[in-house]
């Protein structure tokens, strides 16, 4: 019993005092409910990583990790001058690969804002040649062609000397060892109420970064009212590694499908809030030009389709080169993956997790009366899935309707599965269930 007791208060007390720090009292107004639902049915996102780290092309956490001085890495700004960005070019190149949202950082850890800030100069308009606020361009051209942006907006600071006590990182970048953790707090929510009113509606708000500081006094009731209070659609949602806090209205997942963590910094605790994991297209999230270890068109599809299976959006990364253009291999897997989901988004789209819980072989999603059969790695001719309690009407292959011969059993559904195509990534059947 007091071993109990000793193991269990002090995490009480933490859990108490995470609670006291989020948006308790927070009920999700219809316009969030509505964008939540969208957000459950739009699937596939794409994550962008820009900033002036990219000049480097050595990822986004270069400064931290080559102990570069806040003072040094200043001198980067002055080189970024990204004369090839082309709104319009990346978010068409968004849309041909079937994504219906785009998540750009803002901020990333190296607290420069990729946009125009008034609360500081160590923005892209006061220290850049190029002087324009390109996340103006590309909301306004997000409105334009009809696709959502989210910013992802990192809590971690290596450059603002508030952000004080240090963290677990940052710690080289050679600032006073002073400063004022609430007026860090104050920049930070100051930054989010230019965000969330000089850009149009914003899909959400993509943080990063409490994971430095894991028991600091983030004010995350404030600053989440705040945003909601801007924008009541906008969708919150925090890489801090934990099940969601309050007033959170997505839960997501790095590296990982949910509920699982083999990138070793997950929960496994899945929330009833909806899903987002996010992945690299090689390893490097911020543009990185020695990591050529990109991953096949095929891998990239069955990601997003096993996220599909655990009720999961699939939010693909790019880091852009510093020029503006997004590298060639990105472009043509990003245009694979767009040709799949034209003739297979059917099975994709608006739909959740089906009834079946995602197997080795694959995955079930399921849309109203309609469950997709996603048979990725499968060799045999038949397919025994355990029975769900609904009768089915007809089975067919999603790819050209030929029936597909089903057999109802006490306890089981059997399914005589078409020869395997190599080429094919996924082979889908469509039950039609009896209503
Ligand atoms: C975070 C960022 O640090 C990274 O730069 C990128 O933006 C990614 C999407 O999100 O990645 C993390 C954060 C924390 C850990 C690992 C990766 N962690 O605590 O091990």
């Amino acid at each position: 019993m007091l071993v109990r007791r000793r193991c269990w208060l002090p995490l009480l007390a933490f859990a108490f005092a995470l609670d006291v720090a989020a948006q308790t009292d927070y009920r999700p107004s219809r316009e969030n409910l509505a964008a939540r639902r969208w957000f459950q049915d739009a699937k596939f996102g794409i994550f962008i990583h820009w900033g002036i780290y990219s000049l480097l092309g050595d990822g986004e956490w270069v400064m931290n990790n080559r102990r570069i001085r806040a003072q040094d890495y200043e001198k980067l700004a002055q080189f970024f001058n990204p004369t090839e960005f082309d709104p319009h070019e990346w978010v068409a190149l968004a849309k041909a690969a079937g994504a219906r949202y785009i998540t750009i950082t803002s901020k990333h850890h190296d607290g420069f804002a990729m946009f125009d800030s008034q609360v500081t100069d160590w923005d892209i308009i006061d220290r850049t040649p190029y002087k324009r606020d390109v996340l103006k361009m590309l909301a306004d051209e997000c409105h334009k062609q009809g696709i959502k942006l989210f910013f992802y907006y990192s809590q971690l600071d290596w450059h603002h000397p508030d952000y004080y006590p240090r963290g677990a990182t940052g710690h080289d970048a050679g600032r006073p060892s002073q400063g004022d953790w609430n007026r860090y707090l104050d920049f930070m929510d100051a930054q989010l109420r230019e965000l969330l009113t000089n850009y149009g509606a914003v899909g959400g708000i993509w943080f990063d970064g409490m994971w430095d500081k894991p028991d600091a006094d983030w004010r995350l009731a404030r600053t989440y009212k705040l945003i909601h209070d801007l924008q009541p659609q906008a969708l919150i949602g925090s890489n801090h590694h934990r099940p969601p806090f309050p007033g959170e209205d997505f839960q997501m997942f790095e590296k990982d499908l949910p509920g699982r963590n083999t990138a070793g910094f997950n929960t496994t605790e899945v929330s009833a809030l909806p899903l987002e994991t996010c992945d690299t297209i090689n390893n490097s999230w911020g543009y990185n030009f020695t990591d050529n270890r990109f991953k096949s068109t095929r891998a990239l599809v069955h990601y997003l389709v096993r996220a599909a299976g655990s009720n999961a959006n699939f939010l693909l990364n790019v880091g852009p080169m510093p020029n503006g253009k997004i590298q060639p291999e990105f472009v043509v897997r990003l245009r694979e993956v767009g040709q799949w989901l034209k003739q297979n988004g059917e099975a994709i789209y608006g739909t959740r997790g089906g009834p079946i819980a995602p197997r080795p072989w694959g995955v079930t999603t399921q849309r109203g009366d309609t469950v997709y059969v996603h048979v990725l790695d499968w060799p045999d001719g038949s397919l025994i899935l355990p029975a769900f309690g609904r009768r089915i009407n007809r089975a067919r292959l999603l790819r050209d309707g030929s029936p597909i011969r089903y057999e109802e059993r006490a306890g089981e559904l059997l399914l005589r599965l078409p020869p395997q195509r190599a080429e094919e990534y996924d082979t889908i059947i469509v039950l039609e269930l009896t209503p």
